[in-house]
């Protein structure tokens, strides 16, 4: 990676974690925050990422933790509805089941901006989504992993997200697609891991035992990094090279994945900023101050990382953003 864009990413993880002043549009403004748990490193990133957002605003974050369970993310949400918080942010565990409730914030004209994943719900019920395009990540890790092999046959492992939630059903959707036109890539065997490292290799060691050793696998797709470590782990542990005897990529771009491009043992990473709470705090702001309605979607970018990127520098970048 040149010294230039190197000296980029350092500056745009500064800007992530830096104290810039901000209008006092949001300043002592209660906004509610029901999150999903804290899965994965990402996940815990944009907890970190979000209260320092927050913090830098002025902003009273009452935050909720709903240990993957979406009836206590329903609780969370009624319960900052009665405390007459001015905003929520909800990053919903799985698409279906929100109507109701995010009725509930709209008849209390509590805007409420979804963040990371999508809800299948009417677009009135929520001001704007802030996510990446999670279609495009599949792809960009299916791409990837159709200019690596060629022509030749790779028998692929799925690690896929939560059952019901939109990564998980995009990122597959992408990947699906990248290899579509590609007879020679096949998905042979697909379960979820719900997006944990324990998960991610708990299924991996099902995999590589149903496939001979995993002698028959040239890649593993993982949805998340996190399950992608545990996944490598699972290779290592049945005597193969993971980077090597079998193709890692995966998403997020967590730490741990470039220390394991540094050891050989993770191929390709796409990226996911941890940080959906910076846009969504500035479109509530401009909301609140002018009435300005934001975009429906506001999509973050999607990047490929891999060896050939310097993974020491990103590693030393995001090492200390709360992963
Ligand atoms: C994706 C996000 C996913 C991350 C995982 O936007 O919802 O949830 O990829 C996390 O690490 O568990």
């Amino acid at each position: 990676m040149k010294i230039l864009s190197r000296l980029a990413l350092a500056a745009g993880m500064m800007a992530l974690a830096s104290t810039a002043s901000y209008a006092d549009g949001l300043k002592g403004k209660v906004i509610g925050f029901s999150q999903i748990g804290s899965e994965s490193g990402w996940r815990a990133a944009e907890t970190s990422v979000t209260k320092m957002e927050a913090e830098k605003r002025g902003v009273v974050l009452k935050f909720a933790d709903a240990q993957q369970k979406q009836e206590n993310q329903i609780k969370a949400i009624r319960s900052f509805i009665a405390q007459g918080v001015s905003a929520i942010l909800l990053a919903p565990v799985v698409a279906t089941g929100w109507d109701e409730v995010l009725g509930e914030a709209k008849d209390a004209k509590i805007p409420v901006v979804l963040l990371d994943r999508g809800v299948d719900a009417p677009q009135d019920l929520y001001l704007t989504s802030v996510a990446s395009d999670q279609v495009k990540e599949g792809r960009v890790a299916g791409d990837w992993l159709v200019k690596t092999v060629g022509d030749k046959p790779c028998n692929v492992v799925e690690l896929q997200g939560t059952v019901g939630s939109t990564p998980a059903i995009n990122r597959k959707k992408g990947f699906e697609e990248a290899i579509a036109d590609h007879k020679n890539i096949k998905i042979i065997r697909s379960q979820t891991g719900d997006f944990t490292r324990s998960q991610g290799k708990q299924v991996m060691e099902g995999f590589l035992k149903a496939e001979n050793g995993g002698k028959d696998i040239c890649a593993m797709f993982a949805h998340n990094d996190d399950m992608a470590v545990g996944g490598i782990q699972a290779i290592k542990d049945a005597g193969l090279k993971p980077g090597k005897d079998i193709l890692v990529v995966s998403i997020d771009s967590v730490p741990d994945i470039f220390k394991a491009m540094m050891a050989g043992e993770s191929n390709a990473s796409v990226e996911l900023t941890p940080n959906m709470a910076g846009p969504a705090f500035d479109a509530l702001d401009a909301y609140f101050s002018t009435g300005k309605k934001p975009e429906k979607f506001i999509i973050t970018e999607s990047k490929l990382y891999t060896p050939a990127d310097d993974p020491k520098a990103v590693y030393e970048a995001k090492k200390d953003l709360g992963y």
